[in-house]
This record gives structure tokens, sequence and C-alpha cells, in this order.
């Protein structure tokens, strides 16, 4: 017998090797992709209802997917990365409100485990491919020291999507600039790609040279259709003709060029699951980080219509942004069940079989979300905000209340001039049908049906049943905040807090309770030694991690006090009642009329759980 083979038999071998492989596979854990997008809109998708901005693959996507259309993210990215990575609400870990600045101490506190660190310990390969914003002043806070095997991208908030370059402003007008690009621990000195395919061009080779036998977690994260640096806030790609003239204004039309390219890489990255024959073992995750920045610093020229507001405000507009999930066995609808963005980490470690920790705000949502079910969670803690001025959000079943000092942010509706068209926009569903993310699927056996999108599409579009509206939009006073019944009243239009007082009373007491366990942040304290200039101009962790020259995650309360002055004709005395009692929030779930028998009920029942304190 000749003891060498072939290139046949070694070919035949090998084949049956891999084949070995994949049948071990079809057991294992399935592959994660989540896509999380940086300031997109409610109505910067087409899958929403609107025609102006088509998004054919996001919405092909969708189309087959669970949309969640009460999901709520944070208000801003800083608090919105670490509610997914941790479960637990940013508040907790001083890692809430105003986002992190590139010259701040600040990170996730170390002790906290990523969700990349538990897909790990079940045997995955975990990578993240776009922008991070959680802390860069130390090694151990970046990303490879926190779960991931590969990082290529951005550590800070926002770059220029050709020189990749940050700048940024500090409250005294210095300004500090530098690359920052990083693939793992490299600077991206001679990388020459429009960001979104830098970052679309890495994810599609992840992909393509992923060892099947292994479980991967592929974590994108664009920084578009964020605004780049002032001065050039909207950069589409250059080597393109700008489309969507139908778009009557300029900004909103170079703001859509954007977005359609965020759209593609979308299609892109799926198509590339589809060719190496993993998609249907793959779950994916596509959402917004935030609502958009329609108006104000660092505007993109998103819009959040018909919600109220935009991005780092605490109304819908700023927090309930486009997500959808998909898994080859779900069956494609629109999920009114409420969700937050912390409950990523266990609803996806449940999914993939994993154990979920304790101690986290975020709850396992998988089952719902599969089976349509009821949302395990009947409260939010929408958005809180400690700093110079003091807000907070919080829902209970249908109702929400927005509290604290709002002067200064964008309390209004915007963006009904960007959303006018000077002629018909290209036609949808030839859009659809021919995108690649249509076909990747059909290459799977998975077809659209027109009238089952149509039929989506609308119960994906918001609607206003709420007729009733206040004469003055309600802005939170000191001493009066406001409610709303979202589910009838998405457009936070009609203030029920004199109406129905006693639901602001049990919610405000149970976001008092919230807000008392914060951890506190202090006040914003930036580091001159993380300049950039002294480092090649290029954005570079500055510290050693055994050192903490502002201890930015427990700095000092400071000398404002926030929602604790609210005064409230029935008042609880500011009681706390334990970070994870979620009691009234539980019963407060009064779809339509308001009973008063059945409130006062909950109220006794409420002051005897307080007496147990
Ligand atoms: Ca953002």
């Amino acid at each position: 017998m000749n003891v060498f083979m072939s290139w046949k038999q070694w070919w035949i071998i090998l084949a049956m090797i891999s084949t070995m492989i994949s049948a071990y596979r079809q057991g294992g854990p399935p592959n994660v992709v989540f896509i999380m997008v940086d300031d997109m809109g409610w109505n910067d998708v087409s899958f929403h209802g609107s025609d102006q901005i088509l998004t054919p693959n996001i919405d092909s996507l969708a189309y087959q997917s669970v949309i969640l259309q009460h999901y709520y993210s944070e208000a801003i990215c800083t608090p919105a990365r670490t509610a997914l990575l941790t479960g637990k609400y940013p508040m907790r870990l001083g890692m809430h409100g105003q986002p992190l600045f590139n010259s701040e101490d600040r990170g996730i506190p170390v002790k906290e485990r990523l969700l990349p660190a538990y897909l790990k310990d079940l045997g995955y390969t975990t990578h993240l491919v776009g922008k991070w914003h959680v802390g860069m002043s130390k090694p151990e806070y970046l990303p490879m020291s926190r779960g991931y095997d590969h990082h290529y991208g951005m550590r800070g908030g926002f770059v220029d999507y050709y020189t990749y370059n940050k700048v940024e402003t500090w409250p005294n007008g210095r300004r500090l600039f530098g690359l920052d690009l990083y693939d793992d621990a490299t600077p991206q000195e001679c990388e020459q790609r429009y960001i979104v395919d830098a970052l679309t061009e890495k994810a599609v080779k992840i992909i393509h040279y992923h060892n099947s036998s292994q479980p991967l977690f592929l974590h994108v994260t664009h920084n578009a259709p964020h605004a780049g640096n002032n001065g050039g806030a909207l950069q589409p790609p250059l080597y393109s003709a700008v489309k969507n003239s139908h778009i009557a204004n300029s900004n909103r039309r170079l703001y859509a060029e954007i977005v359609a390219h965020v759209d593609r890489s979308v299609g892109k990255i799926v198509g590339a699951l589809a060719d190496k024959g993993i998609l249907d073992d793959t779950i994916i995750v596509f959402a917004s980080d935030n609502g958009a920045p329609t108006v104000g610093d660092l505007r993109n020229w998103g819009v959040n219509l018909p919600f109220r507001g935009k991005k780092y405000t605490p109304w819908e507009g700023g927090v309930r942004v486009p997500a959808f999930i998909w898994q080859s066995s779900v069956t494609p609808r629109v999920w009114q069940g409420l969700m937050h963005i912390s409950d990523w980490l266990p609803t996806l470690l449940g999914a993939v079989g994993g154990d979920i920790p304790s101690g986290i705000d975020g709850v396992n949502q998988w089952e719902s979300i599969m089976q349509d079910g009821k949302s395990k969670r009947s409260e939010v803690l929408i958005a809180i905000e400690d700093g110079s001025n003091s807000w907070a959000a919080y829902r209970a079943g249908d109702y929400k209340i927005v509290v604290g000092n709002v002067t200064g942010l964008s309390n209004g509706y915007y963006g009904a001039e960007l959303m006018v068209n000077k002629k018909t926009p290209p036609e949808y569903y030839s859009a659809l049908r021919t995108c690649e993310m249509t076909r990747a699927f059909e290459s799977i056996g998975v077809y659209l049906d027109l009238d089952d999108v149509r039929q989506t599409r609308r119960m994906a579009t918001i609607k206003q049943e709420d007729t009733a509206r206040d004469a003055t939009s309600c802005i939170p006073s000191p001493t009066r905040g406001c409610l709303y019944n979202v589910r009838r009243d998405p457009m936070e239009s009609n203030n029920l807090w004199g109406k129905a007082n006693k639901i602001a009373t049990l919610l405000t007491s149970r976001l008092r309770a919230l807000w008392a366990s914060q951890l506190r942040r202090g006040p914003l304290r930036l580091d001159a030694a993380s300049d950039p200039a002294n480092f090649n101009y290029v954005w570079t962790p500055w510290l050693a991690n055994n050192i903490t020259r502002s201890n930015s995650n427990s700095r000092p309360k400071p000398d404002k006090q926030g929602i604790e002055n609210i005064n409230l004709s029935f008042n609880f005395n500011q009681q706390t009642t334990g970070n994870r009692n979620t009691t009234v929030a539980a019963v407060v779930n009064c779809e339509g009329d308001l009973f008063e028998s059945v409130l006062k009920d909950l109220l006794f029942q409420y002051l005897g759980l307080l007496s147990l304190f």
C-alpha cells in the first residue's frame, strides 16, 4: 500500500474533516452578529413607513425579523453601549449622562464582566468592528481587555469619515485632535478608505476567514450616521454621485446618502454570512444606539418624528430607536413588548444556552420574543442625567414620567421640513426586491411576501391614538413632572400629570429609589495629559492601569441636587425601596381608563411594602 497520498486523497480527507466540523457545529451555539448604528432616528429607516430615505437592506432583514416596537435604548452613546455590554443601567456604574470625552479618565469599571467575555467562555471567537466609547484612558478599559479577541475601529466618540481624526473641544474652548483608528493596538496611519467601507470590509473579511468550528460573535458598531467633527458634519462617500434628488433639503439629502451607505453595509455583512454558508446558524440584531440629533450640537439631520425630542433628551425621540432581531426559525412579526437595551446581554446569553448572571437590570426576553409572548419587563429606567441639569425618565407599563430640569434641551418636535420631498421617491418595493439582503435570504430559501411586507410595515408605523393635545407642551418643572400614556400617546402630547396624579406619584416614587442607587459622577474632569499632541497626534491611553487620575466613576457628589426636590402632592418622603423592587411597576400597566379604586388598592399595597424597609 502506498503510504503517500495524492492531492485528491488529501482533498477528500480535508472535505470529510470539514463536514465533521460542520456537523459538530450544528449542535453548538449559533453565531451572533450585532450591528449597531450611531444616531439613526426613528424616521431614518423606511420600514417604519417613510419612503423618503430608502433602506431596502435593513428593511428586508427587518421584515424577516421580530421588529421591536417598544424598544428603549439610552439617550446617548456611552450609556447605551454600557447598558448593552453590562446588562445594567449605566447609572449604577457612573456611566450615565453626558458621554465620555476622549480625554476623560473614566470607563466601564474593570470589575464588570462584559457580553463578549461571557460569550468567550462559551467558546465564541469575539470581534468588535467599529466604535467603542466606554473607556480609553488606560489599557485595561480597551476592548481587548474586556473580552474581545480583536478590535478594529475607534475607541472614542466620533471621527472624521476620511482622516479618522477626532477633534475634541473642551468646555474652555481648548481643542485636542488626533487619529482614532486602531487595529488592536496598532494605529491605522495608512488607512485610506471611507470609514463605512473600511468597517464593512473588515467585518466581511472576518466572516470570510472565520473558522466555522467555533461560534462567532461579530459586533459591528458603525460610527455612521453620526456627524463627523464640527465643520464636517455630513460626510457621504466622495466616490459616488449624490442621489436621492427627490429630497428637498440639501443636508437631509447628504444624510440620506450616508444612511444608504450604511444600509448597503448591512446587506454586505449578511450577504457574507450567506456566502460563508452560516447565515441560517446566526442570530442577527440591528439597533440604533440613540435617537437622531436633528438640531443642535453635532446635528446630523436625522429625524425622529413623530416622536418628540432628539438625542440626549428624555423624550421618545431620544430613546426609542429602530431595532429588530432575526433568527432562522423566528416567525416575522412586530413585537409590542417593552424592551430595554440592557436586555440584550441576558437575552443573547439565553439564546445561546449561557447562564444569565445575577445582579443585572436586563431581563432575558428570548422566549417572549420568539414566541410572541408578553414582555418579561414591566418597567424601564429610560435615562438619567445628574450633571449641571438633572433630569430623568422612567416608564412602567404604558406610563412614562419625565422629571427634572430639561431647560436648554430640545423639547419640541424637529425635522418636519426635512421630510419634504420635491418629487416622487424611488419605487420602494422594487428596491426591496433587488437588494443584496433579499438575495442573501433567497440563497437560503427565504422569500419576501410583499403582502406580508405591507402589513408588517403598517404595523411598524407609529399611530397616535390619543387625540387630546396640550395647549402648551408640558416641560417638567422643579415641582411637577410630565406624565404620558406612551402606548396611546407616543408623541407625548397629552400630559396626564394633573389628571392621574396617583400614577405620577407611584412612578416618581419608584424613580426616586432608582435615582438614589446611582453612582454619581460629579463634575466633569478632563486631563491635559491625554492630548494626542503628546503621542504624535494619536489618541492613546495615557495612564497605566494602576493609576487613577480623576477617579471619574466615583467622584464626589455634585452640589446640585437632582429629582429629590420634586415636591409631590402625595409624597413618599423619598423612601428608597431597594434597587430591584419592581412591585409598583409590575402593577401599573393600565391600558385604557384609569380606575381610581384599583389605584387606591395599589397605593395601600405599596405603603405596606414600604413599611417593610
Ligand atoms: Ca450615538
